[in-house]
């Protein structure tokens, strides 16, 4: 039997998964998860981080409490899973995106003899340069992201360099605000860590390397090469390329899993694979990994990743691309107003999701030429910082066209906003929470004239980690496995779940495709009053003689 371990170091916890994979069965077999709140209160975290009283910005974790939760987990992997250790081949992992460890040089020779006699965080301990690493949640360096596009010739110089425009939360200006705030502490740094790889180098005893997938989300790799960016490193910080891990391969064995797990837990010395970003991993336990599938999730706020062959770049500068554990791309779009925005008019017209189905049901596609721009939020895509719903044609009391205006908003809007990416969508996955919801997905797959599967519930991120590792196993064994192969049976859609595009929708939305551009680039305040337009194509739908 074959197994394979998948582990996802996310901000609120740490989960294990246990895949059996091969030609006879393919299922999960075990799976626990741990929250880091609930199980280490030593830390003081609130949903897995701790933010600065002093300047609410900072938002950090301890990587001991990571370490500390590897440990236990790996423990009750041992005693509780029921499976039998020895068949485990192999190892991986997906950690939060953009968190950056800081550790001395201390932590080579730490590292190389872990004493599985002693906790794993107490033989750590000393060797953290910096206590707390900073998470994706921070956004306390604005000036460092200034200062590093402007160094590396602009926002979109940046961009086509690195796959994104620098973001606060990306490690390389997270980097550069501790260069300068606490130089010393800098310069006891003997090696920078991201989340995955930090986690990666404890199961194997050693530095592991980045891959293209997480390194990505630091403003710092050549997206193209997939190597460090000499000019993004010297706009960053002094002697950064000594400390940073090398880029290798997504599937590569970083060797052994140490002695400290053998000795501690009777694990096998089973291949540790190198471990990616959340993102990356979700889109291998989605399924995503061919040309032509994207995954929309309806949450709290709406995300559309997707598969690419090519390093396109959005021009606008909201989305981001990063290496797909696959080798390939992926891209990243995130709209802030998603689930937020349907209950608001949900509320506001007093219904139950059900009453919001019929209403979008009821209604025809195009909405008469009604738009709404439901940024009730600050939204990330595209950027706007004032909130505001702002509306066209819209009349606010008919509770039914206000619900189709802000589904359809949404979901042309994620149209608009991943052209760019040059990709025939033919397929889209659709997860989180609003993906139960088959009225929403019909729009989805009007606009998109993609069908729309849902997808099952359940830890992407750390599916994807353990279907990483089986094929990086097979890899390293000298017997290859195409990735479709490598997810069938794992990632794929709820059966019979289909939502098809259906004709006459699909030319509806097409035809008010250039309405909701031409409203949205007028509420930014770069387009023209786009009334004339709405008027003249609800001209156009009236009936002629
Ligand atoms: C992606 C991002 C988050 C983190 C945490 O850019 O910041 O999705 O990966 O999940």
């Amino acid at each position: 039997m074959a197994l394979y371990l998948g582990l996802d170091c996310s901000t609120q916890g740490l989960t294990a998964m246990v895949i059996e994979a091969g030609s006879r069965a393919r299922r999960v077999v075990f799976e626990r998860a741990l929250d880091f709140d609930r199980e280490f209160p030593q830390y003081g975290t609130a949903n897995g981080v701790r933010r600065d009283p002093d300047d609410p910005l900072v938002v950090t974790a301890s990587p001991l409490m990571w370490a500390e939760a590897l440990d236990r987990v790996m423990g009750l992997v041992a005693r509780e899973s029921g499976i039998d250790l020895a068949d485990i081949r192999g190892v991986s992992g997906s950690g939060q995106q953009h968190g950056s460890v800081y550790l001395e040089a201390t932590a080579s020779e730490v590292l190389a003899t872990l004493d599985p006699r002693v906790p794993l965080v107490e033989q750590l301990r000393p060797c953290c340069a910096r206590a707390n690493a900073p998470v994706w949640m921070d956004t306390s360096t604005s000036a460092e992201c200034e200062s590093v596009e402007a160094a590396v010739g602009g926002a979109l110089a940046l961009a086509r360099l690195t796959g994104s425009r620098a973001f606060e939360r990306f490690t390389g200006p997270q980097i550069r605000k501790f260069s300068t705030q606490d130089p010393q502490g800098y310069a006891r740094t003997d090696r920078i860590h991201l989340v995955s790889s930090y986690m990666a180098s404890l199961l194997a005893g050693a530095h592991a390397p980045v891959e293209p997938g997480d390194a990505a989300g630091m403003n710092l790799m050549d997206i193209v090469r997939r190597d460090w960016a000499q000019s993004a490193l010297d706009a960053t910080a002094p002697g950064l390329a000594r400390r940073l891990p090398p880029v290798r391969e997504s599937w590569t064995v970083v060797g052994p899993l140490a002695r400290y797990w053998t000795e501690r837990y009777g694990f096998p010395a089973a291949k540790v694979i190198a471990w990616t970003g959340d993102n990356p991993s979700s889109l291998v336990g989605t399924g995503l990994v061919r040309e032509g599938r994207v995954a929309i999730s309806l949450g709290t706020s709406d995300t559309l990743f997707g598969f690419m062959r090519e390093p396109r770049i959005d021009p606008s500068g909201a989305a981001h691309v990063f290496g797909s554990p696959t080798g390939d791309y992926m891209s990243l779009v995130c709209f802030r107003n998603g689930s937020l925005a349907r209950e608001r008019i949900r509320d506001r017209f007093g219904m139950t999701w059900d009453d919001f189905s019929s209403a979008l049901r009821a209604t025809a596609p195009g909405n008469g030429g009604a738009v709404m721009l439901p940024w009730f939020e600050p939204e990330i895509t595209p950027p706007v910082h004032a909130a505001g719903m702002r509306s066209y044609g819209l009349d606010p009391h008919d509770g039914p066209a206000n619900v189709r205006a802000v589904v359809e908003a949404q979901v042309l809007g994620m149209l608009r906003h991943s052209r760019w990416m040059d990709v025939r969508v033919d397929t889209i996955h659709a997860t989180g929470g609003a993906a139960a919801n088959r009225a929403i997905l019909q729009v989805i797959a009007d606009v998109f004239d993609a069908d729309v599967y849902q997808m099952p519930v359940g830890n992407s991120a750390c599916l994807g980690a353990a279907l990483r590792a089986y094929h990086a196993d097979r890899v390293s064994d000298g017997v290859p496995i195409a990735w479709d192969e490598v997810v069938a049976g794992f990632a794929e859609p709820i059966p019979n779940s289909r939502v098809r595009p259906i004709r006459e929708h699909v030319a509806a939305c097409a035809a008010v495709g250039p309405l909701h551009a031409a409203c949205e680039a007028h509420a930014l305040g770069v387009g023209r009053d786009p009334l004339p337009m709405i008027r003249a194509y609800r001209a156009s739908m009236e009936p002629h003689d």
